[in-house]
């Protein structure tokens, strides 16, 4: 097989994985999170984007991205800065971009539990999985104090579409 026939389907497969998987729990990764939310240094973990349980010593891997993860690897500003997930220290452009992508899903409920990402993070429960959600008191509390945060649907653009991710594709 010569070089281009081997290249173009590693190519398209790599293209596909970052399409599906982009985000990744790297530290500078979990900064950049706790940095957009204002999150103190021990809050937030792999979990904010990943679905795993460690009783099954299940980690935090491109196949558990939760729907969290999702929202923001579909997000515009966040598939602008490439390959994330292969580099071990974000440059400042990265780090705003990043930053800049977290707050526009900031108020997605991506888990569908009814309560907005950036009210689940202060919070301190996974806006990626519905399962784990704040109460009623807590949300109510909160939306008093800030009532800016509540959930906001989607645009089109970021549902998430075969279609749409199709259009990237091309
Ligand atoms: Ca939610």
């Amino acid at each position: 097989m010569s070089p281009t026939k081997i290249a173009a389907p590693v190519l398209i497969l790599s293209f596909v994985w970052v399409l599906s998987a982009p985000a990744l729990a790297l530290k500078p990764f979990l900064g950049e999170v706790r940095k957009a939310f204002n999150l103190g240094e021990d809050e937030g973990s792999c979990r904010i984007c990943h679905t795993f349980d460690d009783t099954k010593k299940e980690k935090p891997t491109e196949h558990n991205v939760n729907a969290f993860g999702k929202d923001l690897s579909r997000n515009k500003t966040f598939r602008s800065l490439g390959e994330l997930e292969e580099v071990e220290v974000l440059n400042d452009k990265q780090m705003a971009g990043v930053r800049a992508a977290l707050l526009e899903i900031a108020r997605y409920d991506s888990d569908g539990d009814g309560a907005s990402n950036i009210e689940e993070l202060k919070l301190g429960t996974g806006p990626g999985n519905p399962k784990s959600t704040p109460t009623a008191d807590e949300l109510a509390k909160y939306r008093n104090d800030h009532p800016d945060t509540t959930p906001i649907a989607k645009p089109a653009e970021a549902s998430g579409t075969k279609k749409s991710r199709k259009k990237e594709d091309d």
